[in-house]
């Protein structure tokens, strides 16, 4: 082994959540931290010698560091090869893509997604394997067990090469190859999309707006929508990635892309709106005066993929992550094909996907993704919008209202409880899954639970079980309450409520799913005992 081996010890609380470790800067940032996480990442995943890896983040603050002893650390593993975005700027999607092309052993991907950045910001780091997605839960927990064990880790005593020049470079006797972060991806897209068809839709007036909060999509918008496609200059907005994002939180959602909204519904909306998240795998689409919800997105995706090159001979089929909406599961009724109910996490869609049982799936939390690559994928998103809106001829408006006309609406809203004392939100969790058992027959006014649980899931490719993955509320009918707290919080608790119900004819019940869900969201709080047991009156984000 090469490099130096230096002591340490284990950490409190390194255990992974739902898209690996996330933590504020400052935890990363103290001696040996990052270092313990990623030893225990090599010790865990017993990489095979001369091994290539794919190493890129979202450019927030302390990526560029991180990189660099992430680097010297495979350098000192053994590893034999580490492929690097230039400047170490990867999307998640992206960093997915480069794993398969390249046939890597895995990769390291550094983001906190949508939570801010800066000093005084988030910081994550999470490892996928060969198939270019999220390591199981099987991985998760062994690199968790290994730094509960953790004595020490190794580190070249080089340094790392520089990596802003694109080319083959060295650290110690591993070679390190800078890449641009674009190209591939953006070949991956031309192979999927028909962009002449949208080239030529925007050459007649079509105009869009995409905004890349000034986190990691910015270089990728700009030179697919607007060099390659002939968006007007000026379409990519805050398109210069930041260590802070501007200050902003890059969350694409109607609370920090209210900008975007707000153009929208402007006399001088665009025809089309989009954003993306810090890392590149989230996404919001908007029409004029038209927002697609996120579980929406997925349904009306899988309805219209065929009319998109890569999936014109249809879907195998379709998966959901299970707080979100039940609209997909009409359209694979529709369509013949499966629909899979997983838990929240974008690693449960991997084997689905691998065993080519499914090629569209998606989430609640502004994800959608296909067989393309294994993460969540927010400008594939985009360009499948914009394919089908050029194929189509109709305007998102009409796309969202024909679907409804033609399959119904899931009314859905996700209420978050923004850093909840942790044992208050615990404690809620604990007494509602005590109660489980009482719930079925209960009446609520119109309202019958029908079946209450904790979601857990068996795996249909390998058997594997996850359990407490969220408590869902059925009632008779259809309408359903989630509750589950996150995974990707760095301050307390963040508590989620996910409210749901159908309506055959949506022009009976008006626009607003708030109004349209104010039984179920009165119930939810009285099922919980939120207030009571919080001191939170209302949440904190409401989307
Ligand atoms: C991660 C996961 C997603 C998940 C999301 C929300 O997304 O990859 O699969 O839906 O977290 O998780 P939670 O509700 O636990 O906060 P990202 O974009 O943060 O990597």
């Amino acid at each position: 082994m090469a490099g130096t081996e230096i002591s340490t010890k284990p950490f409190e609380g390194q255990k992974p959540g739902t898209s690996g470790l996330r933590k504020k800067v400052s935890v990363f940032a103290q001696p040996h931290y990052l270092e313990n996480f990623v030893q225990s990442i090599f010790t865990a995943v017993k990489l095979p010698a001369e091994s290539s890896l794919v190493v890129g983040g979202d450019g927030r603050y302390f990526n560029e560091p991180a990189i660099g002893t992430i680097i010297r650390m495979a350098a000192a593993n053994g590893i034999g090869r580490v492929i690097v975005g230039q400047g170490g700027i990867l999307s998640t999607p992206a960093a997915s893509n480069l794993i398969r092309k390249r046939g890597a052993n895995g990769g390291i991907i550094l983001s906190a997604s949508h939570n801010p950045g800066g000093p005084d910001g988030d910081f994550g780091i999470k490892f996928n394997g060969a198939n270019g997605g999220p390591a199981a839960e099987s991985v998760t927990d062994a690199i968790f067990a290994a730094t509960q064990s953790i004595s020490g880790y190794r580190i070249e005593d080089a340094p790392a090469p520089n990596l802003n020049r694109i080319g083959q470079a060295r650290c110690g006797d591993m070679r390190v190859e800078i890449v641009d972060p674009v190209t591939d991806y953006q070949a991956l897209m031309e192979s999927l999309f028909d962009f002449d068809r949208i080239a030529g839709m925007i050459k007649s007036g079509f105009r869009l707006r995409f905004d890349a909060m000034h986190a990691v999509t910015g270089p990728y918008a700009l030179a697919i929508l607007e060099e390659t496609l002939g968006a007007a200059p000026g379409s990519v907005i805050n398109k210069v990635p930041l260590p802070d994002f501007g200050g902003h939180h890059p969350d694409p959602n109607p609370v920090h892309a209210k900008a975007l909204f707000d153009l929208m519904w402007s006399c001088n909306a665009p025809d089309f709106g989009a954003a993306s998240d810090g890392d590149g795998d989230r996404n919001i689409v908007l029409g004029q005066n038209t927002y697609i919800a996120p579980s929406d997105s997925l349904a009306m995706l899988a309805a219209n993929a065929h009319l998109a090159p890569a999936y014109a001979g249809g879907v195998t089929g379709i998966a959901r992550s299970m707080p979100t909406s039940c609209a997909a599961d009409r359209v694979a009724a529709a369509l013949g094909v499966p629909v899979f109910e997983t838990p929240t996490g974008w690693k449960f869609f991997g084997n689905l996907l691998d065993d080519g049982r499914i090629t569209i799936c998606g989430e609640e939390s502004a994800g959608t993704g296909s067989n393309h690559v294994r993460e969540k994928d927010g400008l594939w998103a985009v360009l499948l919008w914009l394919n089908i809106v050029a194929a189509s001829g109709k305007s998102m408006a009409d796309i969202q209202a024909d679907h409804w006309r033609q399959y119904g609406r899931n009314y859905y809203s996700r209420h978050d409880y923004e850093a909840v004392d942790a044992d208050q939100a615990n404690g809620l969790m604990d007494n509602l899954r005590a109660r489980l058992p009482d719930l079925a027959g209960r009446r609520f006014g119109d309202y019958t639970i029908l079946t209450a649980d904790d979601f857990a899931y068996t795996d249909p490719v390998d058997g594997s079980v996850s359990a407490n993955q969220g408590i869902r509320i059925l009632f008779e009918g259809g309408p359903r309450i989630v509750v589950r707290l996150s995974g990707t919080g760095t301050e307390g608790a963040t508590l989620r409520l996910y409210l749901e119900r159908y309506e055959p004819d949506p022009a009976e019940h008006g626009h607003d799913p708030q109004a349209a869900l104010a039984p179920i969201i009165h119930i939810a709080g009285e099922i919980t005992e939120l207030t009571a047991r919080t001191g939170r009156a209302r949440p904190d984000v409401i989307t």
